[in-house]
């Protein structure tokens, strides 16, 4: 064999094996191989939850936990204690196990690109639950959650509703970072008259601990009543945080307007005695939305890129009788 076809043949030989790899490697698509009559009980779920901040954090957890019950579906839970690192360790574990579909709350919007591309290589789907990210919509097949900006936009309305000759008030937010605080932040802004004035703005992490001594500063900063005249709370928990800082600066309940966000039992007993004037609700009950989707994306079916929640307003008028059949 003359030299020249010996190469010409190695040539060949390297080609086919290139576009070998390159098929195999498109071939092995999204989809399992139960695929396209996967069942529930094929179906392994990876839920790396981001921690147990608040009641309607409490209620997610529930909701994804029984449903997963209910279907037979497997499910490998954590709890990221609120940190993201935690929380990319959970998803690439998740990763190395090879699990069908990863659903991912994220803590804060930025950071994902590098593990959601580990995801993306590995070719499992992953769906973003809840709060959003900023990382590029090719890295993942989808999003199902509340609409967090027209939250924000609902509850300027009620301030809007309430000062029609302006105000001054507080704004106490969610996690910094976070698609919830951001959303809510933004559409708030957005829609707020300008004679209403946001005087200070801080966090509070979503939880009722770290509430109560922002609440404490906000009260040796400002004097309730002259210096402000209301509130935004980006979440129950903090809520209720607030409260117990106000009640022991002797503020007494509609001495403020407060308006929150989530709708929970503790948002609505809140209403009840008198100190939340509105709750904007965000339902944390997505369970069987998110498996729903996860099966589609199993077996190889479309699905919506965006999923919204729907949701309303609640008021104090109605809360005690709404109160008893909450189911968060
Ligand atoms: O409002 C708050 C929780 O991301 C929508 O996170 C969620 C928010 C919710 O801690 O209570």
């Amino acid at each position: 064999m003359s030299k020249k076809l010996l190469y010409s043949l190695l040539t060949i030989l390297m080609l086919v094996t290139v576009a070998l790899v390159a098929c195999s490697s498109s071939d092995s698509s999204e989809t399992a191989s139960c695929a396209p009559d996967c069942t529930y009980e094929e179906m392994t779920l990876c839920y790396p939850q981001l921690g147990a901040e608040s009641d309607w954090r409490t209620a997610n957890t529930a909701s994804i936990k029984e449903t997963a019950d209910q279907l037979g579906a497997q499910l490998i839970f954590s709890d990221a204690q609120q940190k993201q690192e935690n929380q990319i360790s959970a998803l690439r574990a998740c990763i190395q196990q090879d699990v069908d579909v990863i659903a991912l709350p994220p803590v804060v919007e930025d950071g994902w690109d590098a593990v959601l591309t580990e995801a993306k290589n590995a070719n499992i789907p992953v769906i973003i639950v809840d709060r959003s990210v900023s990382a590029d919509s090719s890295l993942y097949a989808a999003h199902i959650g509340s609409d967090m900006v027209l939250e924000g936009k609902r509850a300027a309305a009620e301030f809007n509703k309430q000062f029609p000759d302006g105000a001054s008030i507080l704004e106490l937010s969610g996690t910094t970072g976070s698609g919830a605080a951001v959303g809510r932040a933004n559409g708030f802004r957005e829609d707020l008259n300008s004679n209403i004035e946001i005087i200070d703005s801080q966090t509070g992490n979503f939880t009722r601990a770290e509430a109560l001594p922002v609440m404490q500063a906000f009260l040796q900063k400002y004097t309730p009543g002259e210096d402000f005249q209301g509130i935004f709370i980006h979440n129950d928990d903090m809520g209720i945080g607030a409260i117990e800082a106000l009640k022991a600066a002797g503020v007494e309940p509609g001495d403020l307007f407060i308006v929150s966000v989530d709708g929970t039992r503790g948002g609505f007993q809140a209403m009840v005695d008198g100190w939340f004037q509105a709750d904007v609700e965000c339902n944390p009950l997505l369970g069987p939305q998110v498996y729903e989707m996860a099966l589609k994306l199993m077996n190889g079916e479309s699905v919506d890129r965006e999923t919204l929640t729907n949701e309303t307003v609640y008021y104090p008028d109605n809360a005690a009788e709404l109160l008893p059949s909450r189911q968060y």
